[in-house]
């Protein structure tokens, strides 16, 4: 095979591991993934990454595989003593080695390097075996509105304290994304959607993770002006998420919580939509006018299952 640059779309956890599929998959391959940053938070005065974070430590081989975030081996001290000073928030899982990177990040941030510098800075250490591309230096936050519980009223939360503090248990009625509108297309997005060889968009959450990316100004068109095949992974199998809570996110947007409901949501690039091919698990249907659906298994349950799924991705491709 000659060399080939891929190009994946991805969020956290499922797109991590995905990720580790098409590395094994394509061994030879330039690697690019494009990461989605509306779930970044700054607490205790530390800006935190977590889908960056999380490919980079699933990648790099510093993963917490049980939680699928945060890193192996971690300790609490630091978030027990915050807790002691009644110090908020004390909802969310900041471990003693995860730190290291906050602050790292933190630093450089404010000494005014931008967030593909810190992200590239940061993976010399991990060496996750792919290039690492924020979707932007800009912020973009993912705000979800919800009802106040006390007074009933439309509220907007900041992802995190809705995905982690209240379990995504509260109806969203949107997803915002905080500061799109001023961001651009991360350094070096654009150009590898014009180089590559193949597109993926990852089984990654399609409203928070693949749809929060590609509503950053320009992405989208440059995506869809790539030479390669675009091709899906459903989130979804057999009617349920298979990790994360996607299932929370698609209702806000009217999406079935199907395979079939997510590849019509994405469309057939054809018809202005995202997709060439669709993959879908053995059990699902899916009817996508004017994209090529397949049936392969997308439990990522072993490191081949996650090849093979990756190998079945890029054959749709093409590569
Ligand atoms: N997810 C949780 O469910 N609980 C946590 O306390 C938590 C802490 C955390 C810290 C760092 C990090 O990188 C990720 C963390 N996550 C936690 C996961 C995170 O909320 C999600 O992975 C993404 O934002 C969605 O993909």
């Amino acid at each position: 095979m000659c060399f080939v640059e891929i190009v994946v779309l991805a969020g956290g956890t499922g797109g991590a591991r995905f990720l580790r599929g098409v590395r094994a998959a394509a061994p030879e391959a330039g690697i690019t993934v494009v990461v989605n940053t509306g779930d970044d938070v700054t607490m205790h005065g530390l800006r935190i990454c977590p889908d960056l974070d999380t490919v980079m430590y699933t990648l790099g081989g510093g993963i917490d595989e049980e939680r699928g975030w945060g890193r192996a081996g971690e300790s609490w001290t630091v978030k027990a003593e915050l807790a002691a000073y009644d110090a908020d928030p004390s909802w969310f899982g900041l471990g003693d080695r995860d730190l290291a990177t906050h602050l790292i990040r933190t630093r450089m941030l404010d000494a005014g390097y931008p967030l593909s510098a810190v992200t590239t800075a940061l993976a010399e250490r991990w060496q996750p075996g792919v290039t690492l591309l924020p979707m932007s230096d800009q912020r973009v936050e993912t705000h979800v509105v919800v009802p106040d519980p006390d007074t009933g009223r439309q509220r907007a939360i900041h992802f995190q304290e809705w995905w982690v503090r209240l379990r995504a248990a509260p109806d969203p009625s949107a997803f915002v994304q905080v500061g799109v509108d001023a961001a651009l297309p991360g350094p070096g997005v654009t150009e590898a959607f014009a180089a590559a060889d193949a597109v993926l968009l990852a089984p990654s959450n399609p409203v928070v993770s693949i749809g929060t990316i590609l509503g950053v100004p320009g992405i989208r068109a440059a995506l869809l002006g790539s030479p390669a095949r675009i091709v899906g992974i459903s989130p979804i199998v057999g009617g349920a998420v298979v990790r994360g809570m996607a299932d929370r996110c698609l209702p806000a947007l009217g999406i079935e919580v199907s395979a079939e409901g997510v590849g019509r949501h994405y469309g057939a690039r054809s018809d202005g939509g995202l997709l060439d091919t669709w993959l879908v698990a053995p059990d699902d249907a899916a009817d996508v006018g004017g994209v090529d659906v397949r049936r392969v298994p997308l439990l990522m349950n072993s490191p081949e299952a996650t090849a093979n799924l990756a190998r079945a991705a890029l054959d749709a491709a093409g590569v």
